[in-house]
């Protein structure tokens, strides 16, 4: 019989679920929205999100939801063509690669806080997961970029983009991680940027911890645990504490 603590279904430590862009790094604000911008121009678009508009489309999830979702609003005549879908999908793909080459320049740090409690959690036997709207191909280049090439292999489950059918706010990409983890909530932590993220955290039964950033401020975060500026100085065990 194994010890207590390993009994089935029952695990030593609980699992820190960690959101990406707005989260672990400012990704929308370095990275994301030049991207879309610099694609669009390559197209021939006169398309141009500042940062107040970003802030707006923020609140649709996913690349190619917020391209398709801007287009259908202000530009009626390109979503009416027969080849939208497939514009949409070419102009991602080309954002995708943007950001990444962005990320992979170094251009884009990690938030206060963050190395050390990744670091001090690994040491620790913490669980490390994430769960985010953005695509694969962006965590990945940005945990390597930030954390070494054998980061990604770090984290126990990297729910992603399009692996499930539909976005934060809806929960289906926490619980996707939580299936993938074997893992009931209540042995989890989620730490989320958004009030969409927070939603899907909640909505999959997580207890959810909120830092947020210039584009989240000011949202509805009822039912974090806590709302902080950021990770930069908050101890594991603190986080070890909210997840008890
Ligand atoms: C934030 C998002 C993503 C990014 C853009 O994800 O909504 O869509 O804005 O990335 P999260 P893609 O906060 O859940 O990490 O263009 O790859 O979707
Ligand atoms: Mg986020």
């Amino acid at each position: 019989m194994g010890s207590p603590a390993i009994v089935a279904g029952m695990h030593p430590q609980p699992t820190l679920i960690f959101d990406v862009d707005g989260t672990l790094a400012d990704t929308e604000r370095y990275g994301h929205r030049p991207a879309f911008n610099a694609v669009f121009a390559e197209h021939g678009l006169n398309w141009y999100w500042d940062e107040v508009l970003y802030g707006r489309l923020l609140s649709i999830t996913g690349g190619k939801e917020r391209i398709r979702h801007y287009a259908e609003v202000h530009a009626p005549e390109i979503a009416a063509r027969p080849d939208f879908a497939d514009l949409v999908q070419k102009l991602h793909q080309a954002k995708t690669a943007h950001y990444v080459r962005r990320v992979e320049a170094g251009r884009i740090p990690l938030r206060p806080g963050i190395v050390r409690l990744i670091t001090e959690a690994r040491r620790a036997g913490v669980g490390l997961a994430i769960a985010t709207t953005t695509s694969p191909e962006n965590v990945e280049a940005l945990l390597r970029a930030t954390l070494g090439e054998e980061a990604p292999g770090w984290f126990a489950a990297i729910g992603a983009g399009d692996v499930v059918p539909t976005k934060k706010p809806a929960p289906d990409i926490h619980r996707w991680v939580l299936d993938r983890l074997d893992r009931l909530a209540a042995g989890c932590l989620a730490i989320e940027d958004s009030e969409n993220g927070l939603k899907s955290a909640l909505s999959a039964g997580l207890r959810c911890l909120v830092t947020v950033n210039d584009y989240t401020a000011g949202q509805d975060f009822s039912g974090a645990l806590s709302v902080l500026n950021d990770l930069g100085d908050v101890g594991l065990d603190d986080l070890l504490r909210l997840s008890a």
